[in-house]
């Protein structure tokens, strides 16, 4: 080994300027879930939109996947500070979903089958910048990674891409979802590493 310690050789370096500071890539896929993986059936998912009069557009799987389609190629920040490059994903643009939507709330709560919540202001979700994703790499997405669909949200925390996802509901103003109630940062933008409080 010489003068080039194992430790040294080991220790996962930051010099891509994809990954953003305090973080490393990673080729694995980590699960994170708060609680165990709710198991859903295609014929009973629906996600929902919620607006302030109470109005609720739900699509049901099938009328989910008859809508536009997108691959989405992004990486994506765990705030535990792995990240992961170039992962591919398909889904429908929040863009397709709020299309049919009347609101003039600017803030939502990404609700999940099994009770997580997290919250995203209506813009980060708009502008080809969040989608509704049910594959990953070609599949399925697995059940402990999110499926049959979950929240994609790539410009901020993985925390905030809901496993699981139900549903959005619209609100005036911004609150605290699950882990931003324990200590978790409001917005959470990896590039200004917003982890905690
Ligand atoms: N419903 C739900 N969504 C969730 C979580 C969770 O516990 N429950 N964990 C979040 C966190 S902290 C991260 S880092 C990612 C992890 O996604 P993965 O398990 O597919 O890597 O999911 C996020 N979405
Ligand atoms: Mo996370």
């Amino acid at each position: 080994m010489g003068i080039v310690s194992s430790g040294f050789l080991g220790r996962r370096r930051n010099d891509d300027p994809r990954v953003p500071p305090g973080q490393y890539a990673t080729d694995g896929f980590p699960v994170l879930s708060a609680g165990p993986t709710p198991r859903i059936s295609k014929e009973d998912w629906a996600f929902t939109i919620t607006n302030e009069t109470g109005d609720v557009r739900r699509w049901s799987w099938s009328e989910f996947l008859a809508l536009p389609q997108e691959d989405v190629s992004t990486d994506i920040h765990c705030v535990t500070s792995w990240s992961k490059l170039g992962t591919s994903w398909r889904g429908v643009a929040l863009d397709t979903l709020f299309a049919e939507v009347d609101t003039t709330f600017e803030y939502t709560m990404a609700h999940s089958y099994g009770g997580y919540t997290t919250n995203v202001p209506l813009a980060d979700l708009l502008d080809g910048k969040a989608w509704v994703a049910h594959s990953f790499d070609g599949e399925d997405l697995a059940p402990e990674h999110g499926g049959p669909a979950r929240l994609l949200v790539p410009h901020l925390y993985f925390w905030k891409s809901a496993k699981w996802v139900s549903g959005l509901q619209m609100l005036p103003q911004d609150q605290p979802g699950f882990w931003e109630q324990n200590g978790y940062n409001m917005y959470g933008d990896p590039w200004k590493e917003q982890r905690y409080w």
